[in-house]
């Protein structure tokens, strides 16, 4: 198997996974193999991924290598200011894996002392590695089962989610269960950042990703249907702040600054 198509399997089987994550690899399969039909491939293989199509694109307008610098540059940006919002002795709550909510908190733990709540994140349990890559750091996790998140967001301080796809309204996609993470947080009066760089921003309608029903459940029998849609909408109501490399602004603000700075993502 070519290293293309090596690259396009593993982000569509999740062996690559997290919009950031996939953006890097999908930049390295381009600089490889950058034909229309190639580049049409590779956004097929995770199509709820605007970071995906954004790093092409400016790629397209620069180089592989500046769109890497530049990617690299907004992402530790990203991670520094939401860094910030951690203070000593916090309890972080998070769902799922996002590489841009893990640098954040090791490089927070550089500063101070907090734990982590976080989710197994059903049906492929990426919150095990969330919990593992913390723990490296000596960071204290304590892991739940998804339906366990009203008990453990009310023992939390802040919540931190990541981001696949901002839209044109400031409403955020991410893992299948933010909504009610974010729904939960609302009520008990926690704060909710989204920890993205601000590619993730999509102005655009994308279809959200179903992914294969035997992750959740390999049975074949009459009546009984399993879905599996991996990612869900967050309400602009239940984001307290955009969390990436243009500072902390509310969903409309971030939206509009966006817009100023990146006019080319269309
Ligand atoms: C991962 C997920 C992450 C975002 C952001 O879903 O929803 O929160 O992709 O990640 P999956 P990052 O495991 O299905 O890809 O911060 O790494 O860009």
């Amino acid at each position: 198997m070519s290293k293309f198509n090596k690259i396009v399997k593993d982000i569509k089987s999740l062996n690559i996974q997290g919009a950031r994550d996939i953006a890097f690899a999908a930049l390295n399969a381009y600089s490889l193999k950058n034909d229309s039909k190639s580049i049409k491939k590779l956004i097929n293989a995770r199509p709820t991924e605007p970071c995906l199509r954004n790093i092409i694109t400016f790629a397209q307008k620069t180089t592989p290598l500046i769109a890497h610098n530049y990617f690299n540059n907004i992402n530790k940006k990203t991670e520094i200011n939401a860094s910030k919002l951690i203070k000593r002795n916090n309890i972080i709550f998070t769902h799922c894996h996002s590489t841009s909510v893990t640098k954040s908190l090791i490089l927070a733990k550089k500063h101070t002392n907090f734990q982590v709540y976080n989710t197994e994140t059903r049906p492929l349990y990426q919150g095990r590695r969330t919990a593992r890559e913390l723990a490296k750091y000596k960071i204290k996790v304590t892991h739940f089962v998804d339906s366990g998140a009203d008990l453990e967001i009310r023992k939390s301080d802040i919540i931190f989610l990541g981001a696949d796809m901002i839209t044109n309204n400031g409403e955020v996609y991410n893992k299948i269960g933010s909504f009610m993470i974010s729904e939960l947080a609302k009520k008990h009066n926690k704060k909710l950042y989204i920890v993205s760089n601000s590619w993730k921003y999509y102005p655009k309608h994308l279809d959200i990703e179903q992914r294969n029903p035997k992750e959740v459940w390999d049975i074949n029998k009459r009546y009984i249907e399993v879905k599996n849609p991996a990612f869900e909408k967050v309400p602009r109501k239940n984001i307290n702040g955009i969390c990436s490399e243009l500072g902390i602004l509310s969903p409309k603000r971030f939206v509009k600054q966006v817009k100023k700075e990146y006019p080319w993502i269309k």
